[in-house]
């Protein structure tokens, strides 16, 4: 039987994949439970929330009464989603954001230079996506923040420096100590069906220094060693050309899509798209506006890809990338 979950419930959903504390697990499965329609299509899935918000409520009892260890950092999230940069010590990082966003990033040709996470925003035709650059991974030196802040981002670029043989072996740590931690990366991202402890994260390899030219052998290596392959994008940074193909790429593995809004009889504002995933609906895009206008929303016009300008559309219409959208209570 078809589980018939709701746009708001997918919302909730998607809060609690982004969810940073248990506390706020907690808020997001209780409100999951709240919107999941009950009937025999989703006891499965019902059962499976309760079980995780017992777990939730257990950590967060836990955090309570455990003396604070360990370091931690609370970065805000901003813009149409944030993508976490990871990789081992030296391959090109910091060097990313510094191309793609206005940071300035401690940049240097020996390893270990960066110590703490930096975010910063990256502008892409008309919309915001937030970016972090982290600290190398190596052997044993995962921090519990940094698994944190990369199983709950909406996509990860994983480096791999090109021009070193050391390469291969060192994202492959990497990649390990994220698997022992139930944190996988995988083309698209989502809950494991089977087990939703597991997290698999919507990833880019990217291989820097690309124009050395055993990169591509370098980054093949990874992926004949088992690692699944996910898309892969050879970049040479210091030269421009790379910097739009790869704002491009991380656009895409946000898999969201940029809708227009507009007043009757006004100019939709093209400077400021809104963004809901791809494949979304008129009621996705009411849900991300206010609750309240996907409860009275009635119907759309439509501006765009329909059959003419000003197409009257109904709640489930799937709008695409670039529509302009009017809703109507
Ligand atoms: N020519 C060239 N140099 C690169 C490229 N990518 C990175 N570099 C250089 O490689 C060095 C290391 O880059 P970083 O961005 O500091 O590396 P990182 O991964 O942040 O290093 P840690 O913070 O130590 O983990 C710097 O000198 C960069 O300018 C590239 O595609 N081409
Ligand atoms: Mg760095």
């Amino acid at each position: 039987m078809p589980a018939n979950l709701t746009p708001m419930y997918y919302k909730a959903e998607r809060d609690y994949r982004r969810a940073q504390t248990a506390s706020e697990q907690v808020d997001c499965l209780q409100q999951m439970l709240q919107l999941m329609p009950k009937h025999k299509g989703t006891d499965k899935l019902q059962a499976s929330i309760k079980s995780r918000l017992s777990e939730a409520r257990q950590n967060l009892k836990q955090q309570i009464n455990a003396p604070k260890s360990g370091q931690a950092y609370r970065i805000p999230r901003q813009g149409a989603g944030r993508i976490v940069i990871i990789g081992g010590p030296n391959c090109g990082k910091s060097r990313i954001l510094k191309e793609l966003t206005r940071a300035e990033p401690d940049v240097a040709p020996f390893p270990f230079t960066t110590r703490e996470p930096l975010p910063a925003m990256m502008e892409y035709e008309g919309i915001q996506i937030q970016l972090v650059d982290t600290p190398p991974i190596t052997v044993g030196q995962l921090q519990p923040w940094l698994l944190n802040l990369v199983r709950t981002a909406d996509g990860v670029l994983l480096v791999l420096d090109g021009s070193s043989d050391d390469a291969p072996d060192e994202t492959m740590t990497v990649i390990r100590e994220f698997e022992s931690r139930k944190t996988r990366f995988t083309e698209t991202g989502g809950f494991d069906e089977d087990n939703f402890s597991i997290v698999n994260l919507a990833s880019r390899l990217v291989v820097t220094r690309a124009s050395d030219r055993d990169s591509q052998v370098r980054s093949e290596l990874l992926f004949e060693a088992g690692v699944s392959r996910v898309p892969t994008l050879g970049v040479e940074l210091g030269d421009k050309q790379f910097v739009g193909v790869l704002k491009q790429r991380c656009f895409e593995l946000l898999n969201i899509i940029r809708v227009f809004t507009k007043s009757p009889g006004k100019p939709p504002d093209m400077q400021a798209p809104l963004t809901i995933a791809h494949n979304g609906t008129v009621e996705d895009l009411a849900v991300q506006i206010h609750e309240d206008l996907a409860r009275t929303l009635k119907h759309a016009r439509l501006w765009g890809h329909g059959d003419h300008d000003g197409q009257v559309v109904g709640r489930d219409y799937r709008l695409r990338d670039g529509d302009v959208v009017e809703l109507h209570c």
